[in-house]
């Protein structure tokens, strides 16, 4: 990372085959603690079941998905609740930082050290070739992994509270990406993915 790049300022990770940008501090008008208690008391939070190898199971984590378009992941659809007040500002400093539009949100509360995400690409047909997605994050950090899919590439990101990464370009052709489980303690954490869902699926 650049020394000289200021918390406010969206600076490029150069990776190969995709486009990775990070800002320390996405420039909002509260404070992250109070962004985070709001979204934790706010949020329709969701425990969802997982079928993995025709077994069901609990996501590790908690979820949401909020906007202006269903959704369909890991296999299920979603279907959106209406943005709120705080979800749409934070939608619009994500706008301004990075130039791109969106009208959805998927929201994953990580309660502690044993909540994960597995590794996966935001690749759906409904997101477009190239998606942009804007991952906010709130209180405790978390490291963000990425995996090439063919090279021997792997990218670590500590991703802190009020922090945004932009993944767009090939980035999701190309690379997969999770949160692994700790065994350190872990306090919550509550991620943002801003999206934008085309209603008519974009053939590749
Ligand atoms: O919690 C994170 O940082 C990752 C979230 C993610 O990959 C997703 O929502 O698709
Ligand atoms: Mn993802």
């Amino acid at each position: 990372m650049d020394l000289f790049s200021s918390a406010g300022e969206l600076t490029p990770i150069p990776v190969e085959d995709g486009e990775l940008a990070f800002m320390p501090q996405l420039p909002l008008a509260l404070p992250t603690a109070e962004v985070l208690q709001r979204l934790l008391d706010e949020t329709a939070w969701r425990e969802e079941m997982i079928t993995v190898w025709g077994k069901q199971h609990l996501q590790p984590r908690l979820s949401a998905w909020y906007g202006e378009a269903s959704y369909t992941y890991s296999g299920k659809t979603f279907a959106p609740l209406p943005f709120t007040a705080l979800q749409l500002q934070i939608k619009e400093a994500a706008e301004r930082a990075t130039g791109h539009r969106f009208n959805s949100v998927l929201l994953n509360c990580y309660r502690n050290e044993r909540d994960s995400m597995g590794f996966h690409s935001d690749d759906e047909p409904e997101l477009g070739p190239e998606p942009a997605i804007a991952s906010v994050t709130f209180g405790e950090a978390r490291t963000f992994i990425l995996k090439h899919k063919r090279l021997p590439r792997t990218v670590k990101l500590d991703l802190t509270d009020g922090s945004l990464l932009l993944m767009a370009g090939a980035l999701q052709a190309n690379w997969r990406h999770g949160i692994n489980k700790e065994t350190k303690p872990r306090g919550l954490r509550v991620n943002l993915t801003f999206r934008h869902i085309y209603s008519a699926p974009i053939s590749k």
